[in-house]
């Protein structure tokens, strides 16, 4: 009885141990131009300014930032502000590298898809990163972002943050953006949801992000 017990345990463990092995989505990375000069990569946290062009699998592409006339844009690495597999692709990449990005359906728009993009989607992106700045998440943020002495951040203390980092790199100011992403910091980082972000919360680095 006991060996079978053990037997029985042993098959159940052996099939955890397989389903554990299933292989991750994965984003492919080519880096397609490296400079030689690289002061910094990206890491979590970083604000990123990218240009980028999205490929479907047959091949058209379906936008592009430099055709479309569009500025680079903004984002900040590891918030989920973007698709994860950009979350994921975006590391260690220095000012001024090029990289295609080969993005699962799961770590892009999954199964619903979105907007132009059909559920399902394997994309392919080209990006180049622009510049890189320190963004909210470093502990010199943290004391720039706290107005008063209390050492957490308010809703107010971040949204100023955001909007001073606007006019710092001369983006033209959009509330609603600025509101987003405040927003975004928020729901993040505001782990036990008392409506201020502690200077622990703040620096403490989540494994999933
Ligand atoms: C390529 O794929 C996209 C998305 O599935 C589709 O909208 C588009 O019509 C396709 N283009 C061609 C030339 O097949
Ligand atoms: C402001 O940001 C929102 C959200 O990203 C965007 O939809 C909108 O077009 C922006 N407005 C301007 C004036 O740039
Ligand atoms: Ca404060
Ligand atoms: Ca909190």
């Amino acid at each position: 009885m006991f060996m079978v017990v053990l037997s029985l345990i042993g098959s159940v463990m052996l099939a955890s141990v397989c389903i554990g092995k299933l292989p991750e989505p994965e984003v492919n990375i080519e880096v397609l131009h490296r400079p030689f000069i690289c002061h910094r990569k990206s890491k979590y946290g970083d604000m990123l300014l990218v240009h980028h062009d999205g490929y479907f699998e047959n091949g058209t592409i379906f936008y592009s930032s430099r055709r479309n006339n569009e500025q680079a844009m903004w984002l900040t690495l590891g918030i989920r502000e973007v698709i994860k597999g950009w979350d994921l692709g975006l590391q260690d990449m220095c000012a001024g590298e090029k990289r295609k990005l080969v993005i699962p359906p799961s770590l892009a728009y999954g199964k619903e898809g979105k907007g132009k993009i059909p559920p399902e989607s394997t994309l392919t992106f080209m990006v180049e990163l622009m510049e890189i700045r320190n963004g909210p998440r470093s502990h010199e943020s943290f004391q720039e972002m706290n107005l008063n002495d209390d050492w957490r951040l308010s809703k107010f203390e971040v949204k100023e943050y955001v909007k001073k980092e606007f006019e710092r790199y001369g983006y033209p100011p959009n509330d609603t953006l600025q509101e987003n992403m405040a927003a975004d910091i928020f729901e993040k980082e505001d782990k036990n949801k008392d409506g201020f972000i502690s200077s622990r919360e703040f620096t403490y680095k989540h494994d999933e992000l």
